[in-house]
């Protein structure tokens, strides 16, 4: 089913963990990924219990929730599972390739639970390689979201610096795809434009009210995202300061679904 809303990304992709986003994102018509950026565990279950049902991914910030621990963090992640999620965390690793095996483990555990992981490419390639080891210790598959762009103003990643990270992510199995300036549809056009068609770009930077946001954020469309070549939409705020976050994350997933049914057709 996927097939025929994803074309050519679902024909050029043989990574499993891609071919299940897409699954997924076609099953709830969604290209949604919930930045679930709240402090507290009661805050975070209530939030997904609230909007599960449509998103396609879920993201975290680990080390932000204030009274965290491992038996909430497994009931959290159970019921992102129960719907039907994938599970993102957002931990942008950017040491050498051996101390970010090690910091997959750790108290978070990150490796035991997550599916997809963001990393800076600042160390080189064998970050890439660090993270799929620590997976595969656990007997679990995972992709690694190279940050190619950044949305926040004055951001280091310059374009120079975007076609190296491309150059190195792209012919490598373990990177699952890219983050891109969702701010910014010229730079997400541009991205695609290097990437080619098999490997996602997902992008953060994205709000229905476009302009800037707090601490330097800047916001982009989310039609807009995905018609230059965004894959997935990541939301924030948009949906959980929204006052209300289920109808928030119904507009985003429909917004984000049309975009891609229009820039298939
Ligand atoms: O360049 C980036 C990369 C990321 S992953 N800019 C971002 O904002 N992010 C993340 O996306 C950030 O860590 C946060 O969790 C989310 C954006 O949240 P919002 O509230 O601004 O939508």
């Amino acid at each position: 089913m996927a097939e025929q809303f994803w074309g050519e990304r679902w024909l050029c992709s043989d990574s499993e963990i891609s071919r299940k986003y897409m699954e997924v994102s076609a099953a709830k018509n969604s290209l949604v990924c919930l930045a679930a950026d709240r402090n507290t565990m009661s805050g975070l279950l209530e939030l997904v219990e609230e909007v599960g049902d449509y998103i396609a991914a879920l993201k975290t910030h680990v080390d932000l929730v204030d009274d965290w621990n491992p038996e909430y963090w497994a009931d959290f992640c159970r019921l992102a599972r129960e719907k039907n999620v994938l599970i993102f965390e957002d931990r942008k690793f950017a040491d050498i390739g051996k101390i970010t095996k090690n910091q997959m483990g750790g108290i978070y555990n990150i490796k035991g639970w997550s599916d997809l992981v963001t990393a800076h490419l600042i160390s080189g390639p064998d970050i890439v390689d660090g993270i799929q080891a620590a997976w595969n210790d656990e007997g679990r598959i995972g992709g690694v979201l190279l940050l190619a762009q950044m949305s926040s103003r004055g951001n280091l990643l310059d374009p120079n610096y975007t076609n190296k990270v491309v150059d190195l992510g792209k012919v490598h199995d373990g990177v699952f795809g890219f983050i891109g300036n969702g701010s910014r549809p010229e730079e997400i056009k541009s991205l695609r434009e290097k990437v080619g068609p098999d490997k996602m770009i997902w992008t953060p930077g994205v709000n229905i009210s476009t302009g800037d946001g707090e601490m330097g954020q800047r916001y982009g469309d989310p039609r807009e995202a995905v018609l230059a070549g965004s894959d997935c939409i990541i939301v924030g705020s948009g949906i959980h300061k929204s006052d209300n976050p289920k109808e928030a994350a119904k507009a985003y997933a429909e917004k984000s679904w049309n975009a891609l049914l229009e820039r298939v057709i």
